[in-house]
């Protein structure tokens, strides 16, 4: 026998997994947080070489492949690769002292270069302006602070 009922629940079902994709993607993307949870984001420091930290982002599949940087104050030169063909990307770094810059938005692939003056100490974000799943940020370090931390 057949049961024309079955409809119900695969609909249903179909509806919770529409529901669940659209609620976990910004839950996703706000919990990489400082709570040390599973997708905590892992910081690359990166130290100046000859005074200038150079820093390589990629941009594929929508992503960048490195999210978080530690680094010291000072000129800062972003290396990125839009590894994405036929794909729009941009770079751009916001945060404090008024560090507001961007590339042009380019389809890829292609590498853009973008160079930065970042002397205040702070976290600084950089985005993708089209794509909100491509975000990371830069931590500059305070130069005035003691290294004496108490492991806590
Ligand atoms: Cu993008």
């Amino acid at each position: 026998m057949t049961k024309p009922a079955h409809r119900l629940p695969s609909r249903s079902a179909l509806g919770l997994f529409l529901s669940s994709c659209l609620v976990a993607v910004p839950l996703l993307a706000s919990c990489g947080g400082d709570d040390g949870g599973p997708q905590a984001r892992e910081c690359k420091t990166v130290a100046p070489v000859e005074g200038v930290t150079k820093l390589t982002v990629t941009g594929k599949n929508l992503a960048f492949d490195n999210e978080c940087f530690d680094i010291q104050p000072g000129p800062v030169e972003f290396t990125f690769i839009n590894a994405d063909s036929g794909v729009s990307h941009n770079f751009h770094v916001s945060g404090p002292g008024g560090i507001n810059a961007r590339t042009d938005l380019e389809r890829g692939e292609t590498t853009q270069t973008l160079s930065l003056e970042l002397v205040e100490p702070g976290r600084y974000d950089f985005v993708c302006d089209p794509h909100a799943t491509m975000e990371g940020q830069l931590n500059v370090a305070d130069p005035t602070a003691t290294s004496t931390t108490t492991a806590g």
